[in-house]
């Protein structure tokens, strides 16, 4: 099956200044449908070239068109950029679907948050202000929030359009110009984005788009002097390099990179409400999910019950292509699937309290992996500590508070955590004890809202995305302070 028909935007070019280009290295790569194994289209291999010319391109933007419209202007072209994206929704899923491998339901929230964050970004774009500080006699002191000016966006290819919506919706609220290098496993619904803001008219140059190699295109992106900030979500190693290179031209870096992230299950938590979040946050999108909860941390006098109610769930997990929209679609790539199995090797010794079904008519080529449940893990093995980004999850048992936040502080990341109990005081407690950028009680993620600051510490990287501190972290602050006597 191949795309180019169905498309309504050009697979294989970058958009930069407003038009759809060749990459200057001639050269396309595959687009694999990950349910397949086929591919499906050819994308631009962009190179540093492009990037340069899409950094030109944000220049002149700043300096042009972009540049002069008031915060109210660039909101509405935000918003309308969300409302547009929703009269798409069928077909960005289904883009969505075909280039990521996760089901069509799972692809179609992805896409009413895409037009989420346009609307809260729109609507929050002239609401970003300065403040006024008392200071001495005789001065009258204000901050100013001023855009970095060009921002680049590295983004990762299991959320696209989700990823997309929350930095580079935040970043054009804030009045930067941007250059977006999405994955080059998954890069369509990056280019769909720019076309349909290209359709609401936000000027040439403010959004350009390359795709490409992260060796190439990526490597390029965070090394070029015209980059005032990058953003950067995926993993620690690229990230680290992310971060050595924005280091040369002393740029300041966001970054994003995954986690390891524990529910704390206690004895007096409500087991039944827990349940769909404690094994659907380990699934969903195949486990490839960021704030995935890989680690179930649950007090003994329940543990026996929640591992049994999980195991059921896990038995009727289906596995199968995107477009049949099952519980679980394949992993993005062989890569991938590769990497989960060695993990899954790694856990021959360990109890498997259940696994879930691939369906027997799934095509030969897709990467699928069983959705595996293993119980009684040591919080100290591998499985227990490392990111897997796979539909893998370890229950680990403990037995008492002191014992869970020291569980479940004891690996390298911090990004999302979640506490289920019915003691307040321990909730309050735990809630500021445990490392980690997202703590829920009694829930696990809160619907993702657009309102809520997203970010880690430690492995999980730093700086903070969504909300309004996304917006801040778009913008450096000037300090006037005026003396008149
Ligand atoms: O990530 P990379 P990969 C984790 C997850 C996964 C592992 C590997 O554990 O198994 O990372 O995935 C671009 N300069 N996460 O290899 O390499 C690349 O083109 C600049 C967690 O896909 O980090 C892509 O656009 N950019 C995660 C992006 O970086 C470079 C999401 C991510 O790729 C580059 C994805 C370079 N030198 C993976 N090299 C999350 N936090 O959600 C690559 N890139």
């Amino acid at each position: 099956m191949t795309l180019e028909n169905d498309l309504w935007f050009n697979p294989n070019k970058c958009f930069i200044n407003g038009r759809w280009i060749q990459s200057q290295s001639g050269k396309t790569l595959p687009m694999v449908d990950p349910s397949t194994g086929e591919t499906i289209c050819e994308i631009a291999r962009g190179n540093a070239a492009d990037i340069d010319a899409a950094v030109n391109a944000a220049t002149d933007a700043l300096i042009g068109e972009w540049g002069q419209k008031t915060a109210a202007e660039r909101g509405r072209i935000l918003t309308a950029l969300g409302q547009k994206i929703l009269t798409k929704v069928d077909e960005l899923a289904r883009l969505e679907a075909l280039d990521v491998g996760k089901p069509l339901k799972q692809a179609r929230a992805d896409v009413l948050a895409l037009a989420r964050y346009m609307e809260f970004y729109g609507g929050a774009a002239d609401k970003l202000h300065g403040d006024t500080i008392p200071y001495l006699d005789g001065y009258t002191v204000y901050t100013l929030r001023e855009p970095h000016g060009i921002t680049g966006h590295i983004v990762p290819w299991n959320y696209p359009m989700q990823i997309i919506g929350r930095s580079v919706g935040a970043a054009l609220a804030a009045g930067n110009a941007a250059v977006l290098k999405p994955a080059e496993e998954a890069c369509l619904t990056a280019l769909a984005f720019a076309d349909l803001a290209r359709q609401v008219g936000l000027p040439e140059g403010a959004l350009n788009v390359v795709p490409g190699l992260g060796a190439e295109a990526g490597a390029a992106l965070t090394a070029h002097a015209g980059i005032h900030h990058v953003s950067f979500t995926g993993s620690v190693a690229t990230g680290s390099l992310v971060q050595a290179s924005a280091a040369r031209h002393t740029v300041p870096v966001t970054l994003e990179l995954g986690g390891k992230s524990p529910q704390l299950v206690f004895d007096d938590a409500d087991i039944d409400a827990a349940l769909p979040f404690l094994v659907n946050a380990g699934i969903q999108n195949a486990g490839q999910t960021c704030s995935a909860s890989s680690r179930i941390l649950v007090q003994r006098g329940v543990y026996d019950h929640v591992v049994n109610q999980m195991a059921k769930c896990y038995q009727n997990l289906r596995v199968g292509p995107a477009l049949n929209d099952l519980d679980v679609g394949p992993l993005i790539s062989a890569r991938q699937q590769q990497l989960v199995s060695s993990f899954l090797d790694q856990g021959q010794d360990l109890e498997v309290a259940a696994k879930g079904v691939i369906e027997k008519d799934v095509p030969n080529g897709g990467f699928y992996i069983q959705p595996t449940l293993f119980t009684n893990v040591p919080a100290t093995h591998a499985l227990a500590r490392d990111e897997i980004f796979g539909p893998v999850q370890v229950v680990i048992p403990f037995d008492d508070e002191a014992e869970a936040l020291a569980i479940a502080n004891g690996t390298d990341y911090g990004l999302v955590a979640s506490i289920w109990s019915r003691d307040g005081a321990r909730q309050m407690r735990l809630a500021r004890s445990i490392k980690s950028g997202q703590v829920f009680i009694n829930n696990y993620g809160a619907g993702g809202g657009a309102e809520l600051p997203f970010g880690g510490s430690g492995k999980s990287g730093h700086g903070r995305e969504k909300g309004f501190e996304a917006l801040y972290g778009f913008t450096k602050l000037k300090t006037v302070a005026a003396y008149h006597g």
